[in-house]
């Protein structure tokens, strides 16, 4: 077989030194400018450094819409051509090691083979995820009225020895986490049982729960609407937190920032289950009017910084059971998704270490003195200033790029892979999600 392009880190290096006297010009100005509000920038790049955000595997696909998808060139044909491409994002941000993967469409022929493929990558696996809001070829039972909360019991129990198979999978793949997510609700009044189905829910995930390591976690997705439009049977996070409780320690609720009702204050949900001990992690994309999948920090960065201000918040407090998985889920419909994972995560850093400029003992000083200009004025000073120098050296010392976009379309991967990878005829539109 001929070898795959990859980009090459020589390659990355020769960019950077295009970049660098402006890199430099502008870091040390805003080292200057921090060091009067008494904020090391050394160790703001420290913190760049080691923050990390798994990619979802369908991610690097092209998305689609209920109306129409179209595919991009080049687009990655199995698992192994999904690494290479979260391979290269890794690359190019350094900040992004971990690749969800989805089951049953991810699902290895053999694991120790794709798990070699990772690490030579640098990648490992992160959540592992299930699928039953769609039927696959062959599957006995369908999931049209719903899965785990079937009214028929025969259908449950396929739904729950999916789950565990996914688990099963992820043991050998290294993962230590399982996300479940149903589709599961009404698309009318009257068509469920509100109470009954919650029930078999409860019953359904016991048995998964059961099925999951002591070292892992199991993440509780919720969503208020879609596929079901009328009502869904783990709508909220109230209903997440509450199920997670009953489970047991290793269930905890995850938020996707899409799944909430438009202008819901959400950083106010994540310090909740900050409190609550719960927290499982986030799906991070933006959203204009419902579950748009659109890139993180593209609508609402305001909103973005905010919630981790909450848990940068929870990180310095040294919250008790504070472990958040951070990891993408964005559908890329008229993007490269290449370029849209390399710009989210950079946007997930900005939000990271804007948070930690947030003068804490200002902002508790203002709240306890009931002082609300004061208090916003502390968050907007941490959120206005642009700390893109910080995130761009955080990047070139661990070997990325300090220009990735720009990195990443001059190395000409797209073309390479295109000549790679030609489109399968009647391919599945995998990538809606
Ligand atoms: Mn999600």
């Amino acid at each position: 077989m001929a070898k795959k392009f990859e980009i090459d880190d020589g390659f990355i290096a020769e960019q950077n030194e295009k970049a660098r006297s402006w890199v430099e010009e502008d870091y040390d100005a805003l080292a200057k400018k921090l060091n009067r509000q008494d904020v090391g920038i050394e160790d703001l790049v420290e913190r760049a450094r080691d923050f990390r955000v798994a990619v979802p595997s369908w991610g690097v696909g092209t998305g689609g819409t209920r109306f129409a998808r179209f595919p991009g060139e080049g687009e990655p044909r199995d698992i192994y051509e999904k690494l290479e491409d979260c391979g290269a994002i890794f690359k190019l941000v350094r900040s992004t090691p971990g690749v969800s993967l989805h089951i049953p469409w991810d699902k290895p022929k053999d694991a120790d083979e794709l798990r070699s493929f990772a690490k030579a990558r640098g990648l490992h696996f992160d959540a592992m995820n299930s699928n039953t809001f769609q039927d696959q070829p062959g599957q006995p039972f369908s999931y049209k009225f719903g899965s785990l909360t079937h009214p028929d019991r025969a259908v449950r129990e396929q739904a729950i020895e999916h789950n565990i198979e996914c688990i099963e999978i992820g043991k050998t793949l290294g993962s230590k986490a399982h996300t479940v997510w149903i589709g599961d609700g009404g698309n009318f009044p009257g068509q469920q049982h509100f109470r009954r189905a919650l029930e078999r829910y409860l019953e359904s995930m016991r048995e998964i729960y059961k099925a999951v390591p002591d070292d892992w976690r199991l993440f509780i997705e919720h969503k208020f609407y879609e596929p079901a439009f009328y009502s869904t049977v783990i709508n909220d996070w109230g209903t997440s937190y509450y199920c997670a409780r009953e489970l047991g320690p290793k269930a905890c609720c995850l938020v996707d920032l899409g799944h909430h009702a438009p202008n819901v204050n959400i950083e106010m949900i994540v310090a909740r289950l900050i409190q609550f001990g719960k927290l499982a992690g986030f799906h991070f994309n933006d959203s204009k009017y419902g579950d748009d999948d659109l890139d993180a920090g593209s609508i609402k960065p305001f909103q973005l910084f905010l919630i981790f201000n909450e848990l940068v918040d929870a990180e310095l407090g040294k919250v008790e059971n504070f472990d958040p998985a951070y990891m993408l889920d964005q559908s890329h419909n008229v993007t490269d998704p290449i370029e849209s994972l390399v710009m989210s995560a950079i946007e997930l850093s900005r939000a990271y270490v804007q948070a930690h400029l947030v003068d804490r003992a200002a902002l508790t000083e203002a709240q306890e003195k009931c002082d609300p200009l004061i208090a916003l004025a502390t968050l907007k000073q941490a959120f206005t200033t642009d700390v893109s120098p910080i995130l761009a050296i955080a990047r070139e010392r661990a070997g990325g790029a300090i220009d990735p976009i720009g990195t990443y379309r001059a190395s000409g991967y797209r073309k390479h892979k295109a000549e790679e990878r030609p489109a399968k005829v009647g391919a599945a539109a995998s990538g809606i999600v």
